[in-house]
Order: structure tokens, then C-alpha cells, then sequence
């Protein structure tokens, strides 16, 4: 323990074989599998647009784009199972409902405009977030953020990118795209997760560096950031309580409706039931190219110690 915690205090990486707390363990294994299956979910909402995309250039990009995300849920599913549990129970935790996903992918893309609010607003919340986990001290976690942060930052710009182009174009793509901001504005800050003073899990959070910052802090710098953003395009943030505090030099902002982030975490959002079946669906229908690509795997293990 004593190792361990000298360890934390000096910023060196926690490694899979080194000794770990058990608490500590569970707390990554929730959180980095809940982060990976937020990945993978999130692809649903996307996909929903790659047989309207508005053109062969915009396609492309949303295809790369979602193939990117179901990537990260790959580097997180693996740092997850350095902490000893497997793919396949983190997934059955999923399907039972043990485990949760980001809110933010209970909510529906109604129009073109969402796919630009997604890669915009959601995620350029999960890169302040992201950046900020780039320094946790699980070291496989880390390592996974830093490449993730990496795709992120285009996907933030390709999302930009057509808000922007919907906000130069005709009145109704204006629009649209300031309809779908009013929509995804409030899920995004709810991305970020309770208040700190509601927030169970960030005491150890912190004591342990798996957060290196709060809920709320991380909220700020994304609104802080994106205010500005949204003024060069001409876009309205949805709050009546937004307002610069010269005092703090930050934004003020008004309160986020806990309600409803409570009825969506707890599985009854407008999507989380189609998101679930989706998921399920999929992953029975798949069976057939796992048990494939485990019997090539072990066929070729059996041909090299032969
Ligand atoms: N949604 O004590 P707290 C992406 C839960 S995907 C759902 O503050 P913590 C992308 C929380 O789990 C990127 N649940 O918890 C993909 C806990 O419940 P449990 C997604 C939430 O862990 C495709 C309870 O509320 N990013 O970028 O200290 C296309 C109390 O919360 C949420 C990540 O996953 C929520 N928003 O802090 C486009 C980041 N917020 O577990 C884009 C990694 C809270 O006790 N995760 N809860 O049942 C984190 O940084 C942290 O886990 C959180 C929550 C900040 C989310």
C-alpha cells in the first residue's frame, strides 16, 4: 500500500502487474469500461446518417469518423481487461444493466445538423474530458487517451465544419443547425457528470489521480470554450443565464435540469432502449465471426508451436 500510494504521489504510471488497492481496480474497471462502451454505443446515433450524408465528401468522413470511435472502445475494452475481467463480462454487464454509457447517446439525430452538434459540441466535451484523463495514473489508460485525444481533435473539427457551412448557408440550414444546438447544448454539459457535491465517485477519484479534475471544472472549460466558438458562426447558446463574469473570467451559466439527466442514466431517455436492443442485436448476430476469428487465432497458435 505504502508503495502504491508513493507511487500516486509522484505521478509515476500504475502498471497491470504492479499491486493495486482493490478499490482502485474496481473504480477503473467501471469507469474505463463505461467509457468504452460509450464509445461503441455512440456509434448508433452516427450511423443513423451515413445513408443520408449530403454528400460522397461528408460520408466519407462520418464513415471514418464512426470507425474511429468503435477503435477507442477497442483500446479501452483492452485497457480494461489488463485490470483482469474479461470482454465478455463487460459486455453481459452492459446487457444486464450494471454498467452504464454516456447520456449523451440516449438522445436521437432528427437532422443532418445533429451529426455537426455530435462531432461539435459532444465531442468537444470528451476531449476537455480527455485531455484531462491523458495524465491518469492507470498507465494503460493513459496511454489510450493520449491516441484518442489525438482522433478526437478531428472529429471536433469535421462536426465545426458543418455547423459552420449550415450557418453560411440558406435560412432554413440556419435553422436547423441552430435547433440541433438548442437540443445537444444542455446533454453535452450533462456529459461531465454531477455536480462535484453530488458526485460519489470523485473523492477517490482525485485521492487516487484517476480524475485529475472535477466534474465541474471540466464543465467550465468546456463551456468557456465553446462560447466563443459559437459566436464566430453566429450560433445562440440555449441559456438566459449565460453571461461573462469579469470577477472569475469565466461564464456564468444557468442551472442544468438534474431530472432529466437522472431519468436518461437510469435507462428511461427518449433512445436508451433502442441504443440496448441495437447492442444486443448486433453482438448475438455476431457470434459467428467471433467463434471465427478464435478458431483462426488458435489454428494459427497450434501451427506455430508445431
Ligand atoms: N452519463 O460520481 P460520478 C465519445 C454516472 S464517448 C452516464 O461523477 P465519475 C464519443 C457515473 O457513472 C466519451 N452516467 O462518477 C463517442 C456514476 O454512476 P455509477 C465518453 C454518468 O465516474 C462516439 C454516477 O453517475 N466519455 O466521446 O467520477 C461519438 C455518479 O457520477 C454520467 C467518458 O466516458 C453521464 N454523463 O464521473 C462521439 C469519459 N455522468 O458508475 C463521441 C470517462 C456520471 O456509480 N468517464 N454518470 O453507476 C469519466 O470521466 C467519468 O466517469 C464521468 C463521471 C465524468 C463521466
Amino acid at each position: 500500500m505504502q508503495q502504491f500510494d508513493a507511487k500516486i504521489e509522484k505521478d509515476v504510471n500504475i502498471e497491470p502487474k504492479d499491486w493495486m488497492p482493490d478499490d482502485y481496480r474496481k473504480h477503473l474497471i467501471r469507469q474505463i469500461s463505461q467509457h468504452a462502451h460509450s464509445e461503441v454505443i455512440g456509434m448508433q446515433p452516427e450511423g443513423n446518417w451515413i445513408s443520408r450524408a449530403p454528400s460522397l465528401r461528408a460520408k466519407k468522413i462520418l464513415l471514418a469518423k464512426i470507425q474511429d470511435e468503435g477503435g477507442h472502445g477497442l483500446y479501452l475494452y483492452s485497457a480494461a481487461e489488463t485490470l483482469g475481467i474479461s470482454r465478455d463480462e463487460l459486455i453481459q454487464q452492459l446487457h444486464d444493466g450494471k454498467a452504464k454509457y454516456s447520456s449523451i447517446f440516449n438522445y436521437p439525430t432528427l437532422t443532418w445538423a445533429d451529426i455537426g452538434a455530435i462531432g461539435w459540441l459532444v465531442d468537444g466535451a470528451a476531449i476537455v474530458n480527455q485531455v484531462s484523463l491523458q495524465r491518469t495514473s492507470y498507465g494503460p489508460y493513459s496511454r489510450a487517451m493520449i491516441r484518442i485525444c489525438k482522433e478526437e481533435s478531428f472529429h471536433q473539427r469535421q462536426g465545426y465544419e458543418i455547423m459552420a457551412n449550415m450557418m453560411n448557408g440558406s435560412a432554413a440550414q440556419r435553422e436547423m443547425a441552430q435547433d440541433a444546438m438548442n437540443r445537444w447544448w444542455w446533454p453535452s454539459l450533462m456529459m461531465f457528470g454531477p455536480h462535484d457535491s453530488d458526485s460519489p465517485h470523485t473523492g477517490n477519484a482525485m485521492k487516487w489521480k484517476i480524475k485529475r479534475q472535477s466534474n465541474d471544472i471540466l464543465r467550465q472549460k468546456f463551456i468557456d470554450k465553446t462560447v466563443q466558438q459559437a459566436e464566430v458562426i453566429g450560433l445562440t447558446i440555449p441559456d438566459k443565464d449565460l453571461r461573462w463574469n469579469e470577477s472569475k473570467k469565466c461564464y456564468d451559466h444557468g442551472e442544468i435540469n438534474w431530472n432529466e439527466f437522472n431519468e436518461v442514466i437510469n435507462g428511461n431517455g427518449p433512445c436508451n432502449k433502442q441504443r440496448m436492443s441495437n447492442h444486443i442485436q448486433a453482438h448475438q448476430e455476431g457470434e459467428w465471426v467471433r467463434k471465427a476469428a478464435t478458431a483462426y487465432a488458435n489454428k494459427n497458435k497450434q501451427l506455430v508451436n508445431q
